[in-house]
């Protein structure tokens, strides 16, 4: 914590050798009363999840398994803003410690030549409209250097990319130190204060693609996002979709 600007809301960080899922575990210390800024740490996950159910490949002493417990005072539809800060904090930190500029893929990817190096998931409990708390889960590949196969088609890790090793504890209290000025800018100044921060990595933008959202298939041109965070498609015919939660392939994958 010493190594933590000092304005960080980081108030207390739980590490485990071993969890099942640092998100489920923060979901319960939610439930077991934890306060705004708590972390969770884990060096393996037994049962790392994505979105929608999906597998996080999460071994021992090599990658970075985290969520963070917030309860910040906003609309629930406003939440998927949270995972675009995560990533810019998140890619931030992969310039400052490993000297190198990862992608953003919306709405939750980091990716170095297309493959990816971190992943964001955003989940949150809500009452009503209002969120009662979020967790933010985020996994980076640090110093992997093979990956079981399924996994191995789609991830790097930043040794992979580099031939280097990183401290893991680096990176992680970069990553902190810079969603901790992100999340204020984007408490007191809104998602447009993010947006060309967020912009600036983005390599979905002006690309022809495949978003496949939970009730149908959109192939268009990803036009950019909105002040809110939504992505913008155009159809072949001209149509104009709004995106809150999808998969993206480029369209000729
Ligand atoms: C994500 O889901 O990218 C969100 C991943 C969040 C993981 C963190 S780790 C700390 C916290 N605790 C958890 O239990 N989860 C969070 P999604 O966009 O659904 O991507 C999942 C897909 O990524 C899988 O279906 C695989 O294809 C691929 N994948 C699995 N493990 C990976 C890895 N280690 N690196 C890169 N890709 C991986």
């Amino acid at each position: 914590l010493s190594r933590l600007d000092p304005d960080t809301f980081v108030q207390k960080v739980v590490y485990e050798d071993l969890a099942e899922s640092t998100q489920q575990l923060a979901h319960a210390l939610v439930h077991a009363g934890a306060e705004t800024g708590t972390v969770v740490i884990a060096n393996q996950q037994t049962s790392g999840r994505g979105r929608l159910g999906r597998n996080w490949y999460s071994p021992a002493n090599t990658g970075i398994w985290m969520s963070l417990i917030l309860k910040p005072d906003m609309e629930i539809r406003k939440a998927p803003q949270l995972t675009l800060v995560a990533a810019v904090a998140a890619a931030r930190a992969v310039r400052q410690v490993c000297g190198i500029d990862a992608d953003i893929k919306w709405p939750n990817d980091l990716l170095l030549h297309n493959k990816k190096i971190a992943g964001i998931l955003t989940e949150m409990q809500a009452e009503m409209d209002q969120m009662k708390s979020v967790v933010i889960g985020i996994g980076m590949n640090v110093n992997e250097i093979s990956f079981p196969s399924g996994v191995h088609e789609v991830a790097t890790s930043l040794k992979k990319e580099t031939g280097k090793c990183f401290k893991r504890a680096d990176i992680v209290v970069s990553i902190l130190n810079e969603f901790q000025w992100l999340y204020d800018a984007y408490l007191t100044k809104g998602f447009p204060f993010i947006k060309p921060l967020w912009e600036a990595r983005a390599v979905t933008i002006g690309k022809e693609i495949t978003a496949k959202t939970h009730k149908d298939t959109i192939v268009g041109t990803a036009e950019g996002i909105d002040d809110e965070g939504v992505l913008l498609i155009k159809d072949k015919a001209g149509h104009h979709h709004r995106i809150y939660s999808a998969d993206i392939e480029a369209a000729n994958d």
